[in-house]
Parts: structure tokens; sequence; C-alpha cells
């Protein structure tokens, strides 16, 4: 009898299933690959729904909702975001960057604005108009929290009931202990898990779902390194929606809506209609795609018109195929698995 699951962890060559309906630790089967799969070269993540066939082999990966290469993860229904509204200071690029990096891998962002204690009144009503202003028009929900005042965090309880989430967002800003105030019973109940959450700096490189009473965490070794070094610059555009939606008015192909593309851009004519952080944030990401582009160029990746779907989009295809192999062999060899890890998101 084949059963379906969802890949809870992953440790070398074992798989921890949990079989559908199911839940706690002690109900996980550990799974071996399918020799089949090997072959074909799957690569499973965290969170991938699986079936399992009797002599518990994974014989096939269900279609994913969502998949990040790094960490390994797939299926995530929520991403908290979390930034703090002073110390650390808001950095509306950082957010961005979250926020683009989440909408390329199509997985779904919840905004969460915590330590909103710390603003006097006045303060925290300026700061919460700017941010509406910002994100409800791109469609974000957006949670104002404390850990302190306990503000918000029924509202973000019932937000991601039955949910399968991860939370990201720079160090310090309150993840820790935004589940902690969540789950007081549970802190109490199972210190270790808590403990775990709470570590400052991951050292683990496993990713691992972990059960709460009333929604799931993706534990992983952090999105830290979120640099735009995956996506060409004329894609990059796509990815805000605000100048996606301008973009199609513009006169040029091609065109990286910047100040020296031309006056003539419809996105540069309408700068007034952009929130300045996000247009910053487009540039700053923009170098970063353009330094992708060059080393691509350079390494003599193959870069085919033809476009695929991505997270529903349409992405410039990089092909895996070298056009030549003129340099040392182990260097090369180094550089392809580093490409090769690039490209592992476009493999799926
Ligand atoms: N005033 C205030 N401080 C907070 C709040 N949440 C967290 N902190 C403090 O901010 C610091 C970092 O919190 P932590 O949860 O470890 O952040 P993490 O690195 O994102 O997990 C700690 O000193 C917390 O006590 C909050 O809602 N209000
Ligand atoms: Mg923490
Ligand atoms: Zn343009």
């Amino acid at each position: 009898m084949n059963m379906k699951g969802t890949v809870y962890k992953i440790h070398s060559d074992f798989y921890y299933v949990m079989p559908d309906g199911e839940n706690g630790t002690q109900n996980l089967i550990e799974c071996k690959l399918r020799e089949i799969l090997k072959k074909q070269k799957i690569k499973i993540a965290t969170g991938d729904f699986v079936e399992v066939e009797d002599s518990n082999a994974i014989t096939k990966v269900l279609p994913r909702k969502n998949h990040c290469a790094k960490p390994n993860v797939a299926n995530l229904d929520l991403m908290l975001v979390v930034s703090a509204i002073m110390e650390p200071e808001l950095n509306f690029v950082q957010l961005n960057r979250y926020l683009i990096f989440l909408k390329y891998h199509n997985i779904p962002a919840l905004l969460c604005f915590s330590k909103d204690d710390l603003a006097d009144e006045t303060s925290l009503n300026e700061i919460k108009e700017r941010i509406n202003k910002i994100y409800k028009p791109l469609g974000y929900d957006i949670i104002f929290t404390s850990s302190i005042s306990c503000d918000g965090l029924l509202e973000l309880k019932e937000y991601i009931k039955g949910k399968t989430i991860a939370l990201m967002g720079q160090s310090g800003v309150g993840k820790s202990s935004l589940l902690n105030a969540m789950n007081p019973e549970f802190n109490l109940r199972t210190k270790s898990v808590s403990e775990r959450l709470k570590r400052g700096t991951h050292t683990t490189r496993h990713c691992e779902i972990m059960e709460f009473p009333d929604f799931k965490i993706m534990d992983t070794p952090g999105f830290s390194k979120l640099t735009f070094d995956f996506i060409l610059p004329k894609d990059l555009g796509g990815l805000f929606d605000e100048i996606r939606t301008l973009g199609t008015e513009c006169r040029y192909s091609d065109c990286l809506h910047t100040e020296e593309s031309n006056s003539e851009c419809n996105v540069i004519k309408n700068l007034d209609n952009i929130d300045i952080s996000r247009y910053e944030s487009y540039l700053e990401f923009l170098i970063e795609a353009k330094k992708y582009k060059e080393k691509v160029t350079y390494e003599g990746v193959k870069i085919e018109s033809t476009t695929k779907t991505h997270s529903n989009k349409e992405f410039a295809k990089i092909s895996s195929k070298k056009r030549g192999y003129s340099r040392k062999r182990t260097k090369q060899n180094t550089k392809e698995a580093l490409i090769e890890t690039i490209l592992e998101e476009e493999d799926v």
C-alpha cells in the first residue's frame, strides 16, 4: 500500500516522512530514496510531499507549491517577514530584498513589524501610515506586533493557523521572542524546541519541520546571504509589481528602467508614483543582477532566448551546458558546482 506524506527532515540518505493525517515525531517514518529517483537526480527538499511504498522507499515527489534551493525547502505556506519598527532601525531596502526573493520563489509573505511598544503613539501611527502606504497597494498583508505588550499576537496566531511557515528577518528584530510570546505554554512544555529556535546564529545546515500546537515551522539555517546573483537584469523589474505594471507600457523592449536607459521610459516618467525606497531597492538589486550576468557571460554559460515559467512568471532560461571547457578542468569543476547550485532552483 502506498502512503503519502511530508518530508520533515533529511539526514544524508535518510528521509523522515510524516504520513498525511499524523503528527508527533514518534510517527515519523525513516525512508530511503528509490533507486530510480536517484538516477533521475531528483533532489528532495524538506517540506516535499512524497509517495512512499511499503518498503519505506520514496517513489515519487509530488508537484511543489514552491521551492527554494538555499536552504533547500519546499511547499511553504507562508513566510513571516519580520522587521522591527526600531532597534534595529527599520530598513526598507532589506525588507524589499526579502520580498523580491520570496516573489521570485513564489512563497507568500506576511509582513510583520515588531517591537511596536518602543514607539510612542504618534510616531507609531506615522510609521504605520508609511508602511501601509507602501505595502498595502502591493497586496501585502501587514501585522504590527509586540512581544512585550502582546499587540497583534492573537491576530498573528489566527493568520498562521494550520500553516507551515518560516521566519526571515535580520538578527535582533525579535523573531524568537515572537514565537515564544505566541506559545508561552509550549515554551514551558518543550524547552528544547524553543531553545533551538532561540539560538542567535544557526549552526546546523539541516532544515526541519517542527510542529507547534496550531502551526508548523520550517527551521532552517537561515536565508542570510541574500543577493540577487541568480537573476538576469531584464527579469528583475518583473518582480516589483509596480515596476512591472509601468514597465509593460514602456516603449522600449528590454528596458531596465534606469535614468540612463531613456527619459521616455514609462517607469522613469512615473517615478513619482513609486515609493522611493522601492525604486532604490530595484537599483541596488539591479547592480547585483548585472554582476551575475557578467559572471555567467564570462564563464560561457549559454543564456537562451527562450523563456520558461518559474513561479508563474517568465524568466530567461540559463542553460547549464557550457560552450567550451578551455580552462583547467578542476577549476572548471568548482565553478560548475557553483553555477549548478545557482541553477538548482531552475531545475524544479
Ligand atoms: N521592546 C521590545 N523588545 C523586543 C521585542 N521583541 C524582542 N525584543 C528584544 O530584542 C532583542 C532580540 O530579540 P530576538 O527575539 O532574540 O530576535 P531574533 O534575533 O530576531 O530572534 C532581545 O533583546 C529581545 O528582548 C518587542 O516586541 N519589544
Ligand atoms: Mg533568534
Ligand atoms: Zn523603461
